[in-house]
């Protein structure tokens, strides 16, 4: 097939999207399906370059999982460990002057935000959080905290006394320092999906309730999409609509939106997935590209290092993509290569920049809701 052959099957896509069309969910299957790949990243290249010119974004961070002990037993994560009372194997709770001495160590090295999330630990009283968040904002008052998924979320409304709404436990964290929700948990928005891999978690209608309150109050959030396990590429281009659809929502009636959209790579090692391979790097590239084109609403899509690699995070910012998330610095969900117990995955402001301009981007530290971070080396 010449090129031009191949550029002519996506001939109407690349016409809607020069006068700026919503795509259908045959569009974005279509888009997957070409064996253009190239039109593919120019059309994502060109919406990308169109918002955000030559700028890739990308911040000084922190993650920390306070536990890994969770009620739940997701196929698709490695991460979570069987409730011990008496301790032992390696499930770990983290107290809360652990986490604050995090957050101020993070701080002294220049980070901006702390993202924390964990497990849904079976008996930690709401109070752990709240307090969590109080005493973070205490000693560090500049820090954004974003932190807990939406499923998170639905379990503190469980686990309160009297149980809470959702709106009460979203104001008395943001009451005591949260300052946003991450995306996580979302995984893919389909029944047949969510039975066969993560039967046990609240499901999607339970996941937008968070994020749609979280918006009315105000909070941004940001939204995840965890694909290359069990499910199609339909069902991702479906994911992405429903969330294309509320964040048309929020932007007409709410006082917040979504922030940005992190296609989460899968990783199967060590979890009850792992006799399949996991996506291909064009996998991984088609699926940043088809989320930058079917969401035409989101601000910005995030490359997750930790998950899609340095490597192709820095080929996707020609690809879609202008965001390559943080510095990450300790993160236990899914292990690095160094494998064993090592939860050392840290990439410093230096090689963030360095990897941005070696593909031709403009480097701009931004802080969780994207305004640029102006320190005194960058004044
Ligand atoms: O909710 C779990 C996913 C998520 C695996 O909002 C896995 O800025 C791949 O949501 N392979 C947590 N993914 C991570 C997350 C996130 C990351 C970075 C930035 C932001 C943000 C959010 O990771 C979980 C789940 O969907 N996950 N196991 C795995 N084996």
């Amino acid at each position: 097939m010449s090129g031009a052959e191949k550029r002519g099957g996506l001939s109407d896509i690349t016409a809607k999207i020069a006068s700026q069309e919503r795509l259908t969910e045959s569009d974005g299957l279509r888009l997957y399906e070409s064996a253009d790949i190239h039109t593919l990243g120019e059309l994502a290249n060109s919406v990308r370059e169109r918002r955000h010119g030559r700028t890739a974004y990308y911040n000084v961070n922190r993650h920390i999982n306070y536990t890994n002990y969770c009620v739940l037993r997701c196929k698709f994560c490695a991460f979570y460990r069987p409730y011990e009372k008496s301790g032992g194997g390696n499930g770990y709770e983290l107290p809360i002057d652990e986490i604050t001495a995090r957050a101020v160590e993070a701080r002294d090295r220049g980070a901006t935000e702390v993202h924390i999330v964990g497990g849904l630990h079976p008996s930690l009283p709401f109070s752990y959080y709240t307090d969590m968040c109080g005493s973070i904002r205490e000693v560090c008052p500049d820090m954004h905290i974003k932190a807990f998924t939406a499923i998170e979320i639905i379990h503190f409304t469980r686990i309160s006394k009297p149980r809470k709404s959702i709106a009460e436990v979203l104001t008395e964290l943001r009451d005591a320092g949260l300052g946003s929700l991450p995306g996580g948990g979302a995984e893919i928005f389909d029944d047949r999906v969510h039975d066969e891999a993560f039967k046990n978690k609240v499901g999607e209608a339970e996941w937008f309730e968070v994020h749609r309150t979280a918006h009315e109050l105000g909070i941004f959030t940001n939204a995840t999409m965890l694909y290359g396990h069990v499910e199609t590429r339909a069902e991702r281009v479906r994911h992405l609509i429903k969330l294309r659809d509320h964040q048309d929502e929020s932007a007409a009636s709410r006082k917040a939106q979504f922030n940005c959209i992190i296609p989460l790579s899968f990783m199967p090692a060590g979890s009850d997935l792992d006799h399949l391979p996991g996506p291909s790097g064009l996998e991984d590239l088609k699926t940043l590209a088809v989320s930058r084109l079917m969401l035409d609403n989101f601000p910005h899509v995030k490359a997750f290092w930790i998950m899609q690699s340095a490597k192709l995070a820095q080929v996707s910012l020609n690809w879609g993509v202008d965001d390559i998330d943080g510095t990450v610095v300790y993160y236990d969900i899914t292990k690095g290569d160094r494998g064993g117990d090592d939860t050392h995955q840290e990439l410093t402001a230096d090689d963030l920049t360095r990897l941005i301009r070696e593909a031709g981007r403009e480097p701009v530290e931004r802080d969780t809701l994207y305004r640029p971070v102006v320190r005194e080396n960058n004044a």
